[in-house]
């Protein structure tokens, strides 16, 4: 596992300090995204790493990735990363089917609660056929279906603090030096509210396999494959992820990816 880590450097580079300790830095540079004019060309030209910012302008906030047809479909998604989470409450859960799973919203909401599987199935779902693209050089066209992370985060009423979620999974990853890390993931309010991005609970018409994140797996489309985090038990609403990992905002990017990895 080390091996594909330090292979996984080589190829990518750990070069991206600009964008993380800007956006860690917690002031409001988002918020010019509402605004127009000159404030926006000024901190363009300052900005190192613009792409966010870039894509953010260009795409607009609610641009969908591309959908395709069924018949685009060629192969069922391939399994990376974790596949098979050896933690004891996992193994747990899935011996009995997921009964007694539950998603937790938790963080800066008014009112933290959580959600059995059958809860989530029961909402309004929506199902979308898209391509997920790794960076290891793969992409697959796949079939989701789920509950909009909207719905949930409407339910559980953001506060006005919270500025990025924080997805925390089931499985650990080696992560070299450290040992064995649990994976986690983030995104931004505009990511977390895009319509496309779902609380996945089925893949190509079936309940969503172990292998690609049972029970429940976010689908970020506008994102690269390592932003989707497979075995998510808590969404936890936040104002900064200093405080979790090495700071970065995920588990990749603690090794050195970008945290917005959009495409
Ligand atoms: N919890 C968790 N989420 C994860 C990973 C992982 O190892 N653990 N791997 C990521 C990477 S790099 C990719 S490409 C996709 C793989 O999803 P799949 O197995 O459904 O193809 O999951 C992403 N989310
Ligand atoms: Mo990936």
């Amino acid at each position: 596992m080390s091996k594909l880590v330090y292979g996984r450097r080589r190829l990518f580079g750990i070069g991206t300090a600009g964008l993380s300790s800007l956006v860690l830095t917690g002031c409001n540079q988002f918020d010019f995204l509402d605004e127009s004019g000159d404030r926006v060309r000024a901190f363009l030209a300052k900005a190192n790493d613009v792409t966010y910012f870039a894509q953010r302008l260009l795409l607009g906030r609610d641009a969908l990735a591309r959908e395709y047809s069924e018949t685009e479909i060629r192969q069922g998604q391939r399994p990376n990363g974790s596949t098979d989470p050896e933690a004891e409450d996992y193994v747990a859960l899935k011996a009995k089917d997921f009964v007694d799973f539950r998603l937790t919203v938790t963080g800066l909401v008014e009112r933290p609660r959580d959600y059995s599987l059958a809860e989530l199935r029961n909402m309004p779902s929506r199902t979308q056929i898209t391509r997920h693209d790794c960076v290891e050089g793969w992409s697959c066209i796949a079939k989701w279906t789920g509950t909009p992370l909207s719905i949930v985060l409407d339910e559980a009423r953001l506060k006005p603090a919270a500025r990025y979620l924080v997805f925390h999974c089931y499985d650990s990853l080696d992560a070299g030096l450290t040992g064995p890390i649990r994976y986690y993931e983030s995104c931004d309010l505009i990511d977390a509210r895009h319509p496309q991005t779902i609380l996945a609970y089925g893949l190509n018409n079936q309940p969503l396999p172990v292998a690609n994140g049972a029970p429940i797996r976010v689908r970020i489309e506008r994102a690269l494959g390592y932003k989707q985090p497979k075995y998510v038990h808590t969404v936890e609403a936040v104002d900064s992820f200093a405080r979790f990992g090495r700071g970065k905002g995920g588990f990749w990017e603690d090794l050195g990816y970008d945290w917005y990895a959009g495409i």
